[in-house]
């Protein structure tokens, strides 16, 4: 509560000034992967259209204008929490204008980690996301368009699995459950079954198990069918049984160690505002490190969609399957104004052929648009065709 309250403290001022909203502001998908978290955060009723659903989780992570107890105007920019369930889970949400790539920390995603002091190592509970940008190319308002992973620490670790896919399938919730003979807390430790083609022989498959804890069914309600399948980039486990031996009997004591950098839920949020980053807290993300399916660096203005899937497939012990939680976002430069170029009339960024062609068709068409002016003579005509190809033949 207190955090959230410094949160909102440090956005009233922003809050005055801003004419967009750092915060989200729409939520486009959500489907979770098998957990115990599943249909309880946020909750689902039965039958509940996708819609419906899409709406709730809008309400745990869009941010909220609320009055302060001396009725000043403050931002909640993390009003609840989502949980993606197993590996693979995953949501998109956007902010009401694009995030303009400042070759900075561009934005902020919040989950719940937490160092804990009792651990040997930097971490706790850590539960890192894959944060995936795409931009609205064909301006239809949705995401269908290409989605580029940002690059994390672990992006070129050998362990790290590209191009992993998991598929689970939809339990019997009346089987017979097999009980961990040596976990009192798992009551089923074949409850969820899941293949993937990972690179072990030894992990592609395995079960999502069902603990004491968490009675109710942890197959996601949304999904459609008999099997869900997910794909992405998996993580290296990160947990650890620290526990000990007490009077003859093993103690758990579960550590989730942090990645370096560039995950959601991965290390304890703070608010960064533009001075010296905090080491060890998690910064952030840039645009810049947005990489094509080929792992080759792409230069993006802007984003206009952002994607968080829990990227970590482990179950650890009584507290069972590793699940990225997502409370909230901001963009970090939310009045940045996107540069433009003269002569790009498509707005791509760029000034070339594509340009040229546009112009001639809005011409043939006697139609225009924001950028068709080259020349800046208040018309679109055939004199900024003109203008255009020497604007070209000056750039070869
Ligand atoms: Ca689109
Ligand atoms: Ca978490
Ligand atoms: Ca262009
Ligand atoms: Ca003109």
């Amino acid at each position: 509560m207190k955090k959230l309250l410094t949160f909102a403290v440090l956005f009233a001022a922003l809050l005055a000034v801003a004419q967009n909203k750092p915060y989200i502001t729409r939520v486009y998908d959500f489907m979770p992967a098998p957990g115990q978290f599943v249909d309880t955060l946020p909750p689902y009723k039965v039958g509940e259209p996708h819609d419906s659903l899409i709406a709730r989780v809008a309400r745990a992570i869009c941010g909220q204008e609320e009055e302060d107890d001396w009725g000043e105007t403050v931002i909640n920019v993390k009003p609840g929490m989502i949980s993606l369930g197993s590996f693979g889970g995953y949501v998109v949400f956007g902010f009401d204008h694009p995030v303009v790539n400042c070759h900075d920390y561009d934005f902020q995603i919040f989950g719940n980690a937490f160092q804990s002091n009792a651990s040997i190592g930097a971490g706790g509970s850590s539960e890192p996301g894959i944060v995936m940008v795409s931009v609205d190319a064909n301006g239809n308002g949705l995401p269908d368009d290409q989605w580029y992973e940002l690059a994390g620490s672990e992006y070129n670790d050998p362990k790290t699995q590209h191009g992993y896919e998991i598929t689970y399938y939809k339990p019997d919730e009346d089987k017979v459950p097999t009980p961990d003979p040596n976990n009192s807390m798992i009551t089923d430790n074949t409850y969820i079954r899941w293949t993937s083609n990972d690179v072990n022989p030894d992990s592609t498959a395995g079960y999502v198990c069902r603990n004491i804890y968490h009675t109710q069914s942890y197959w996601p309600q949304a999904a459609n069918g008999e099997t869900i399948t997910f794909t992405g980039s998996k993580l290296k486990n990160n947990g650890e049984d620290q526990g000990r031996y007490l009077l003859g009997q093993w103690q758990p004591s579960w550590f989730l160690y942090y990645k370096d950098w560039g995950y959601v839920d991965n290390r304890p949020d703070y608010l960064y505002d533009g001075s010296e980053p905090k080491q060890g807290m998690n910064m952030g993300f840039k645009i810049d490190w947005a990489v094509d399916d080929a792992g080759k660096p792409v230069k993006l203005r802007k984003v206009d969609f952002i994607k968080v899937y829990n990227a970590i497939n482990q179950q650890c012990g009584w507290l069972g399957e590793t699940s990225t939680e997502v409370c909230g976002a901001i963009d970090i430069h939310p009045d940045a104004v996107l540069p433009h170029v003269t002569g790009d009339v498509n707005d791509d960024g760029e000034v070339g052929i594509s340009d040229v062609t546009l112009l001639v068709n809005l011409i043939m068409d006697n139609s225009s648009n924001e950028y068709s002016d080259v020349n800046g003579d208040g018309e679109t005509s055939v004199a900024d065709i003109t203008f255009l190809v020497n604007i070209l033949l000056d750039q070869n």
